[in-house]
């Protein structure tokens, strides 16, 4: 390649261009009996519908020696912005989970459902209940936009409500224009061919990359906004919302070994109004758009392009395609990231119950029926349903009449039996990685609960059943579950092996850095428990574990990703 000449454009981009925005051949592939699947290149392009093709790992080889085609199924991911849901709504997903896919609901970090399992002759059917039930799957994937989480911090409620507003405000502002979506899955009316679809925002390559919005309302970080690319930290004054500080440039996914790679905080940008808020969105996609790596998609997404271009140099091109002067961003302070459980009251007098779902999996067991519990609470309540972002539940707005009612159903369940758990228990994530996720190097969602039995032992004989600890588990290093932001985090190299990562800041303000690599189940726990017993004994006043061990000399703390998170110990 010569020095002028630009890189050449990954595939991707070619597929984006070429398949009039979004449409490719999918419609054919939904029509082709022959297979359960369809075709790679529309299956790059049904990520921008919701839709991934998977195949069941678990018997993925046991089919492969009876040459038999995989055993193809598709995850549907559902928009939930801000991550609010009606009970009918809630309803509505329960019986599609039964009756379309395999029987559970998946509530995943960005506080969206998921469908499992759903077999390619199902999926157009489903996608339009979903619709109908006012939900949609559009963006939910893809190099756009995704489902814009907004903290559901229901003891705060006049400023939450504020926010979630602008979280949809913005969400609707940037979803694609393109009418794909409602000609494939709604049989909406075909475009006629002389006439072209607008995507001012996006265009018809769209983005590099995915990109992800969150908004923030201090002191509770339970959105792990230093994660995404663009987030907006909610300024209260006097009770009153005043503006907000954003922040740009943070991700998570980073490749083993590749130390092109990184998981990466996002930086402060500036204070603006709310006004500005949407305006302001806006011009971050499109600085993305025009600037972001087009050619490699391992160093497309906008942590690179922050990094690439220089905060000053983004700040003023999003001052210039904004028409907004950002100004200096104002104090702040976040003290967690984790979730209040139990009963809250709300500022508007109403009640919100905060219940731990494992691995954000809602299904039925034999001695615990989780989902039967959930859908009795829906059939009576007059609130909302609010998805967190670490994969828990809140029956959010709870009048004074329902609360007892509610508070019984969830006892007669069993629901409220995760407030028993220990701290670390309360505070895990696990992604869902096997036997769905075709990227997982490992088991998470699978293995992650036993870890944490295990290590219940030690917390118990420490005296630290109470002790909020963040562990986090991913099955690839892609980072769903946000590992990187764990005090304790794993993340899968191999069947059966961990990386272990320590040392971040309990307030999702610091990444964690790795300290020994592929270890099996037994090391982790030989690792881990002396680590905790010498927590227990010499910790100081309030200090929390990721500070503990950077204390004590286990890990360094990253404060430069892009220099520190691959440097030694
Ligand atoms: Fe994720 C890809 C699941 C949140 C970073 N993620 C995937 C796929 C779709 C695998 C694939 O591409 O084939 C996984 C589907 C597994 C399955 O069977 O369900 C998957 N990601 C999830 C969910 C369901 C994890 C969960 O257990 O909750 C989360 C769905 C969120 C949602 O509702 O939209 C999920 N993914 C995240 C997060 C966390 C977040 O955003 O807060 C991250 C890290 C933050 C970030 O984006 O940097 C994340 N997922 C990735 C990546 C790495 C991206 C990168 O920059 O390198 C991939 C792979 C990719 O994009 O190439 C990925
Ligand atoms: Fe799959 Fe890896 Fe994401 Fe886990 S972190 S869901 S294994 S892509």
């Amino acid at each position: 390649m010569s020095a002028t000449e630009a890189p050449k454009l990954s595939k991707n981009e070619d597929l984006k261009e070429n398949s009039n925005y979004l449409r490719g051949t999918i419609l054919e592939g939904l029509a082709d009996v022959s297979t359960g699947a369809i075709s790679a290149d529309d299956g790059q392009l049904t990520k921008f519908h919701g839709i991934y093709q998977q195949d069941d790992r678990d018997v993925r080889n046991e089919r492969r020696r009876q040459r038999l085609d995989k055993a193809y199924s598709f995850l549907i991911r559902v928009r939930v912005p801000g991550g609010i849901c009606t009970p009918q709504q809630w309803l509505e997903m329960d019986r599609l989970s039964d009756e379309n896919a395999n029987g559970t609901l998946k509530l995943t970090t960005r506080q969206a459902f998921q469908f499992h399992g759903v077999i390619k002759s199902n999926l157009k059917q489903t996608i339009k209940e979903i619709n109908d039930s006012l939900l949609d799957t559009i963006a939910a994937c893809g190099d756009v936009n995704r489902n814009v989480m907004c903290n559901p911090n229901p003891f705060q409620s006049d400023v939450h409500a504020e926010v979630y507003e602008l979280s949809k405000a913005i969400s609707e502002h940037l979803t694609p224009n393109t009418r794909a979506y409602h000609e494939i899955w709604l049989d909406g009316e075909k475009v006629a061919s002389t006439e072209e679809d607008v995507e001012p925002i996006y265009g018809k390559t769209y983005l590099p990359r995915k990109f992800k919005i969150v908004v923030a309302v201090p002191p509770s970080n339970d959105v792990d906004i230093f994660a995404h690319c663009l987030g907006f930290i909610a300024i209260v004054k006097d009770g009153k919302l005043v503006g907000f500080n954003v922040t740009v440039g943070g991700g998570m996914g980073m490749t083993h070994n590749n130390e092109k790679t990184y998981p990466r905080l996002a930086d402060l940008l500036g204070f603006i109004k709310p006004e500005d808020a949407v305006k302001v969105a806006e011009a971050v996609v499109i600085t993305q758009r025009e600037n972001g790596d087009r050619s490699d998609r391992k160093h497309a997404r906008l942590k690179y392009t922050v990094e690439d271009m220089g905060l000053d140099a983004f700040r003023a091109e999003v001052e210039q395609r904004s028409g907004v002067i950002l100004e200096e961003a104002k104090p702040y302070t976040f003290d967690s990231t984790g979730d209040r459980y139990g009963w809250t009251e709300g500022t508007n007098g109403k009640w919100n119950l905060t219940l731990f779902i494992e691995g954000g999996r809602v299904r039925d067991t034999e001695s615990y029926p989780m989902k039967t519990g959930l859908r009795e609470i829906a059939k009576i309540h007059d609130g909302d349903f609010r998805l967190t972002a670490n994969q828990n539940l809140i029956i959010g707005n709870v009048s004074k009449e329902k609360k007892a009612l509610v508070d019984k159903l969830a006892a007669e369940y069993g629901l409220e039996r995760g407030f028993k758990s220990s701290g670390l228990r309360l505070n895990s994530i696990a992604c869902v990685a096997l036997p769905t996720c075709g990227l997982a190097l490992a088991e998470s969602e699978r293995y992650l609960p036993e870890l944490v039995t295990e290590l219940e032992s030690v917390i118990e004989e420490c005296g630290l059943h109470d002790d909020a600890i963040v562990i986090r588990s991913t099955g690839c290093p892609n980072g769903c579950g946000r590992p990187y932001l764990a005090e304790i985090g794993l993340v899968g190299r191999s069947p059966g092996k961990y990386n272990l990562y320590l040392g971040a800041g309990f307030a999702g303000d610091r990444l964690n850095k790795l300290y020994r690599e592929s270890l099996t189940h037994d090391q982790i726990v030989a690792e881990v428990t002396p680590i905790i017993k010498r927590y227990a004994k010499e910790r100081e006043s309030g200090e929390r574990f990721g500070d503990f061990t950077i204390r004590k000399g286990y890990v360094k703390p990253v404060k430069v990703a892009k220099t520190d998170w691959w440097a030694a110990n």
